[in-house]
């Protein structure tokens, strides 16, 4: 394969700056990071109840939801969170990666459209929101209400990147009208084998970025509670012939967003939590596949969105390089065991609002080329 390194083409720094990159470009989950965007838990509220939201949310936290619905997250929680996030900042600094940060957006002023309303969530989880492919960084049709004007905290970023050369585009606006909505998904719980009924309908696209995971001209995805096979299917012609698109499934009867079932390390590694992928797809043929450690965050700590397996939603700084809990001994212990050299920082309070390093940034720029590293399906 031919390939072009950013000295190619000119000769020593001079020919680097004639031909300035887009400053957004990143092909893997691995490569090389060098700018990123780091979300935000300021004005953090929990949205406003909707059944689309039941399936996925843990069960004991369903009344909470309910009866906070539209109110402010825990001042405390907060307040942890965001010290929490400052310290992550600090460590992507400290190993040389730019780091971003959104524009807090009002989450608690009431919004509508000409067939519902609502009000907001936050600006926490840029992964969920936008999708980087290549130079390209697309805004997602997401399916919950309250996530409807998200990535208009990230238009400042978005703005500047176009200006600088990224591409910039957006998914159809969806209407999210009740059609969007199968709210008679029952059987959406614990059928973990059987295919999963997911709480969007094929009414209009809609998904969110975390349910891709970028492999360079392989990008593998899932079918979940927030993204059909519309929304799959207009990414796969949006992004035409240069990727593949996989849509796998897996043994999760809460499927929302592929970033506490799969993920990768570097080529050839992937981390897997073990109680989802019971069988390794074909996809992955001549892949080390490394088991995720049983979480062990304890049971009083509030989870309000999320499964425990957050603890394997890590962000890879390069192929050796890896930000993980602090608090997560097995987790540290399994990636030195592996090789890797795990970067600990506190996330626990994070956690809480739904993620961990993964979910909270969007690598914009890693070094490295587009290609091919998944043969096992040819
Ligand atoms: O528990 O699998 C992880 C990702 C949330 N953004 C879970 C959800």
């Amino acid at each position: 394969m031919h390939r072009t390194g950013p000295d190619q083409g000119g000769h020593g720094s001079a020919g680097r700056i004639e031909r300035a990159p887009s400053p957004v470009r990143s092909h893997t989950e691995w490569d090389p990071l060098e700018e990123v965007v780091v979300g935000v838990v300021d004005g953090a509220a929990f949205p406003p109840w909707h059944e689309a939201m039941a399936p996925v949310l843990p069960e004991q936290h369903h009344t909470t939801f309910r009866r906070r619905a539209g109110r402010p997250f825990p001042p405390e929680l907060v307040r942890a969170a965001a010290d929490e996030l400052e310290e992550f900042v600090r460590v992507l600094e400290g190993e040389g990666v730019k780091v971003r940060r959104p524009e807090p957006i009002p989450q608690r002023r009431p919004y509508t459209t000409l067939d519902w309303s609502s009000t907001g969530m936050y600006a926490a989880m840029p992964r969920d929101a936008l999708l980087v492919v290549g130079e390209e960084i697309i805004e997602c049709p997401m399916a919950w209400r309250s996530r409807y004007y998200e990535s208009l905290a990230y238009r400042p970023l978005l703005k500047e990147y176009f200006h600088g050369g990224a591409r910039w585009s957006a998914g159809p606006k969806p209407e999210l009208t009740d059609e969007q909505y199968d709210l008679d998904h029952a059987d959406a719980h614990g059928s973990a084998g059987g295919r999963v009924r997911t709480a969007v309908t094929e009414f209009e696209p809609t998904f969110d970025a975390a349910d891709f995971a970028r492999f360079g001209r392989d990008i593998v995805a899932q079918r979940s509670h927030v993204t059909n096979a519309f929304g799959i299917e207009w990414l796969r012609r949006h992004l035409g012939d240069a990727y593949r698109i996989h849509v796998l499934e897996f043994d999760d009867p809460h499927p929302m967003h592929i970033d506490a079932t799969i993920a990768p390390l570097a080529p050839g590694k992937l981390l897997v939590n073990p109680e989802r992928v019971r069988r390794v797809p074909d996809l992955f043929r001549g892949w080390d596949v490394l088991r995720a450690p049983t979480p062990v965050i304890p049971d009083g700590h509030p989870l309000y969105m999320t499964s425990k397996w957050i603890n394997m939603n890590i962000l890879m700084l390069d192929e050796q390089r890896v930000v993980v809990e602090r608090q997560d001994e097995p987790v540290i212990e399994a990636m030195k065991r592996w090789g890797f050299t795990p970067i600990p920082c506190d996330f626990r309070n994070f956690n809480s609002f739904g993620g961990s390093f993964h979910c909270a940034t969007l690598d914009v720029r890693r070094r490295g080329e587009l290609e091919s590293y998944l043969d096992g399906d040819r």
